[in-house]
């Protein structure tokens, strides 16, 4: 695999759910793959499950590891080409990216939408120069429109915890007083469509996700009634995507606390399941009750972050 963004990089998801429950079972059985490898791991924002689950993966693989975070030791780095760099902005991303690659054998690059500019967002420009200028392996530890190791992780703990063959699986879109990517919905959608599962996706007008990523998914404005009937609830709020109306794109919208995840909204469900990637707001995503409940499953989902990111950094390095 020389690329991780979308779910087809993965290939069959049967395949990859089987690999990553063998890996659960001993996660140290590949650990010989890795030996005299390194993955560097660089971070243009904040991170605390994606760093530590993607180097313990990598240790588990016997890697080294290189973490950098951009902001905070190395020089600033201009992203734009054609500038002249007369700023702050020491380094050219064009020399630091083959200077980087030079160290390591895969690299994996945090690195949010700016959600001000949707076409470099959706072009995913500073992934796609990691990938055209490194000549390594790159995968998306989040990037400007997708979060695949989170939605490989939210796949492996829903087939962990489905009651039924094909359980009913609910995005929900929920307040929050920042603009947020729409990185961990599209991934979350795409995977789901490529899943065998129900799928539903519930928010308020303006807030449609990008159709590469949800293609032809229901969606239904109503909360509750997207609600009945559940066996997972996802939450996560996003900014606006722009799809509907492109002068909005990377805004708030709105805060409807209305769709805040609260015992009232589970209490349609089928006894659901409750998910969210985390960091989470309580009290604007989802109530105390609601998160610390039995069918909470913000914890193992968490967990199972270490697990995609070994299938992944192992199909990686396999293909060396
Ligand atoms: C980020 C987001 O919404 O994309 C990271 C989630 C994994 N969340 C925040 O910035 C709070
Ligand atoms: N879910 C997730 O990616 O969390 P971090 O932003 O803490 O890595």
């Amino acid at each position: 695999m020389k690329t991780f963004l979308h779910v087809a990089d993965i290939g069959s998801l049967q395949t990859a759910l089987q690999e990553a429950a063998e890996i659960k079972a001993d996660r140290y059985q590949f650990e010989h793959l890795g030996r005299h490898k390194t993955a560097l791991l660089i971070f243009f924002n904040n991170s605390l499950r994606t760093r530590l689950s993607t180097q313990k993966a990598a240790r588990n693989l016997g890697l080294d590891v290189i973490v950098l975070d951009v902001n905070a030791g190395a020089w600033k780095l201009e992203t734009e080409r054609g500038v002249i760099m007369d700023g702050d902005k020491s380094e050219h991303l064009l020399e630091a990216i083959p200077v980087m690659a030079s160290y390591c054998d895969v690299i994996g690059v945090r690195t949010f939408a700016g959600l001000t500019d949707r076409e470099a967002d959706y072009t995913e420009r500073i992934l796609r120069q990691f990938i055209q200028y490194s000549g390594r392996p790159v995968f998306s530890m989040e990037s400007a429109t997708a979060h695949p190791l989170q939605a490989f992780a939210d796949l492996i703990t829903i087939e962990e915890h489905k009651e039924k063959a094909r359980p009913k699986v609910v995005l929900t879109w929920a307040p929050h007083p920042r603009a947020l990517p729409q990185a961990v919905p599209n991934s979350f959608a795409e995977w789901m469509r490529a899943a065998d599962v129900d799928f539903v996706v519930t928010h308020p007008e303006g807030y449609e996700l990008d159709p590469e990523f949800v293609g032809d998914a229901r969606v239904e404005y109503d909360q509750m009634k997207a609600f009945e009937g559940a066996d997972f609830i996802y939450a996560k709020n996003w900014s606006c995507p722009g799809v509907t109306c492109p002068e909005d794109y990377g805004k708030v919208l709105h805060r409807d606390m209305s769709w805040t995840v609260d015992e009232a909204h589970m209490a349609v469900t089928n006894n659901a399941h409750f998910m969210h990637c985390l960091p989470v707001r309580r009290g604007m995503i989802v109530t105390d009750d609601v998160i610390e409940s039995p069918r909470s499953l913000v914890i193992p989902e968490a967990a199972n972050r270490e697990i995609s990111a070994t299938v992944v950094l192992k199909r990686m390095i396999e293909g060396l």
